[in-house]
């Protein structure tokens, strides 16, 4: 690894309107990897910021009855309070009306003029007012925008163009000897494909009689600057071209530009041949990443599908919305937003799996052994297991960061989480201290915490406030301050005393488990306010008669099959064995708790002569039998000893 600054930039965000989930996405990643580099032992400078000029900013302002510096100054005050709210931990934040830029696109244009890259011509076109774009006659054959679709004016005027094409054969010669220069791959074929086509020279002037709100070219007081070639210069300006070299050699070439792959070509195209112009490296990586989107489309404000960060944070807490957005986005592809899988994630992913290991050791620490953990040999097969993948977890966990799969990292920290739920299964710390074999116990629970450290330790980046805490829970003391860089197994200390247990992810109840706990159908249950009862047969104390118990036929059924209903997180499609011809096929709200492997086999206690109703398509007959344990997770119930299949449960 390089003593290089760890240079990573966003997208410069438009301050024409406030923020949603979206740009969330790209500073949280950018975010995210700067916590990860700075914890691997990097230097890093991660920039963020405002694109502030343009036709739409210009718009956007006059609509409000501001002046545009009035009305960004507002935006970006928002802006700056949203990455407050998040967490952000930006090491600088331009804005392209700063001096500090203005000065440094002033000086690129210069640069570019007298060297005979940018020339005078008049040009006529097809243009699109919204998108600031001209298009040739081809590509408007119906005269629509094929971005916005709205209509476009064919203008004929005087401007300034870049020559572009002049860079052309170097830029696909870049693309194509350095494979990870555009990611994903699909991105970079993407670009390449577009490439194959001859380059026009980019129209880099907008005459003042059309747009005002600019920075004015130096060489032509009647015409600013185009808002991309303006707003590209940032990832340079912010680093000090070309006025503080030092600066700039130790930041350039950036090594991620996050990006949206909306931006792609601007990023790819424009900005690598402005770049290749002024004679400068290219940046190691442009990361194109997918959209969030709703059932309705990409997230935009005149669709009116736009999630809106601060009400996630406010009604989930700030470390699972960071943690949700980049374990369920596959990192360059497309992901969708529902409640509902936010919900599911969170209650199985961090409610269930990294919540519970804490709360249900802890208090068994504490009990059987004061809340100390003492170092002992690793003696069981299991335990060794865990060392081992602990350690494998660590290097699988930094080769997806390092290789921005986002998800794919936190994917192998949760398969280490699982298997230590299965070891604190397997090894029963409760049974070995009821036979007092402290040895023993405390191998268990120093193995337990020290992995509790480890996840905690890798996934900091994602949760910076939370998992700290668990850091906390354990006893590790702050001054110690773990670095994923020097993650070693071991390195709790003998004598280490546990903090108070809290639980830190407190479930979310869904309608299923309200309905669960209510014994009610999800649908009956939300309407219902007080249970309906026959007053003839059930007298006013809620006490029933045998035979109204009687008349509920339980049964005990073994799980043949089960899989995941489609488009429904919660359910899981079950076939069970009730000793009839035909197994029951049963849908349970249960696929948070349980995967279907894991409950193949089981038997189960099963509501037998309930009236069939059809779940998401499927007709379900009979129900299981679960409760709500201590820590907040769902239990089937099933007999303690093997019974007969079928049987009736009295
Ligand atoms: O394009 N899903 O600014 P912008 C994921 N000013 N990411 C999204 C998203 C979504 N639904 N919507 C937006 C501009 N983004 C220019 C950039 S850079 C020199 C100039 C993110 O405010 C994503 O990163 O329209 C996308 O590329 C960016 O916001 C666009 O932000």
């Amino acid at each position: 690894m390089s003593d290089k600054t760890f240079y990573i930039t966003t997208p410069l965000y438009y301050a024409n309107d406030e923020l949603h989930i979206g740009h969330a996405f790209s500073t949280l990643a950018a975010d995210i990897m700067s916590r990860f580099q700075r914890s691997m032992g990097r230097k890093v400078y991660f920039l963020t910021g405002s694109d502030e000029h343009g036709q739409k900013v210009e718009q956007a302002a006059k609509a409000k009855g501001l002046t545009p510096i009035e009305h960004t100054d507002k935006l970006v005050a928002k802006f700056k309070s949203l990455w407050t709210l998040l967490d952000i931990t930006y090491d600088d934040f331009i804005r392209t009306t700063e001096e500090r830029h203005e000065k440094v696109v002033t000086y690129v244009l210069n640069k570019l003029w007298e060297q005979g890259d940018i020339y005078a011509s008049e040009y006529s076109g097809w243009y699109c007012t919204p998108c600031e774009r001209f298009w040739t006659e081809k590509e408007v054959p119906d005269k629509i925008c094929p971005d916005c679709h709205r209509p476009v004016q064919e203008i004929t005027e005087k401007n300034y163009f870049f020559r572009m094409s002049k860079y052309q054969q170097k830029l696909i010669d870049h693309i194509t000897a350095n494979p990870g220069c555009i990611k994903p791959e699909s991105r970079r074929n993407e670009v390449l494909g577009f490439l194959r086509k001859p380059l026009n020279d980019l129209c880099i002037s907008r005459p003042k009689s059309r747009l005002q709100w600019g920075i004015e070219l130096p060489f032509d007081k009647d015409y600013v600057t185009y808002v991309w070639f303006d707003a590209l210069t940032n990832y340079i300006s912010a680093a000090g071209y070309p006025y503080d070299m030092e600066k700039f050699n130790e930041l350039w070439p950036a090594n991620a530009h996050l990006i949206g792959k909306d931006i792609l070509t601007t990023h790819a195209v424009y900005w690598g041949t402005m770049l290749l112009a002024l004679g400068l490296p290219l940046p190691m990586c442009i990361y194109a990443h997918g959209w969030w989107v709703t059932g309705q489309g990409k997230m935009s404000k005149s669709v009116g599908n736009v999630i809106n960060p601060r009400e996630l944070v406010a009604t989930y807490g700030l470390d699972p919305f960071r943690f949700y957005l980049f374990r369920e986005m596959i990192f360059g592809q497309d992901a969708t937003y529902t409640k509902e899988n936010f919900t599911n994630r969170y209650n199985a992913d961090l409610a269930n799996d990294y919540g519970n290991l804490c709360n249900r050791m802890l208090p068994m620490l504490m009990k059987n052994r004061e809340g100390i953990f003492h170092k002992t040999e690793a003696t069981l097969d299991q335990t060794k297991e865990i060392i081992a993948l602990a350690k494998q977890t660590k290097e699988n966990f930094v080769k997806g960061m390092e290789d921005f799969a986002f998800n794919e990292a936190l994917e192998h920290v949760w398969t280490f989480i699982q298997r230590l739920n299965k070891y604190v299964d397997e090894t029963a710390p409760w049974k070995v201290a009821k036979e007092g074999n402290t040895t023993l116990l405390d191998e268990i629970f120093y193995t337990i915490g020290e992995a509790i450290r480890f996840v905690s330790v890798l996934v900091t980046p994602f949760m910076p406030n939370l998992a700290p805490k668990f850091l906390a829970q354990i006893g590790c003391p702050q001054s110690m301050n773990f670095t994923i860089k020097d993650l070693e197994w071991g390195q709790l200390p003998e004598g280490t005393k546990c903090g108070e247990p809290k639980p830190l992810f407190p479930r979310i109840e869904t309608e299923r488990i309200q309905a669960l706990k209510s014994g009610k159908p999800a649908k009956q249950a939300k309407e219902e306010k007080a249970p309906k009862a026959k007053a003839e047969e059930v007298s006013t104390d809620g006490v029933i008669t045998f035979d109204d118990f009687m008349k509920t036929e339980l049964c005990i059924g073994k799980i043949e099959t089960a899989e995941k209903v489609e488009n429904a997180d919660k359910l899981l499609k079950l076939s069970v064995n009730i000793g009839e011809e035909q197994p029951r096929t049963v849908v349970a709200g249960i696929a948070a708790y349980y995967k279907p492997e894991d409950i193949v086999g089981k038997q189960v206690l099963m509501v037998k002569n309930l009236k069939p109703a059809k779940i998401r398509g499927i007709m379900s007959h009979g129900m299981l039998l679960c409760a709500e344990t201590e820590d907040g997770n769902l239990a089937l119930m099933t007999p303690s000893i093997p019974a007969k299949t079928g049987i009736r449960v009295h």
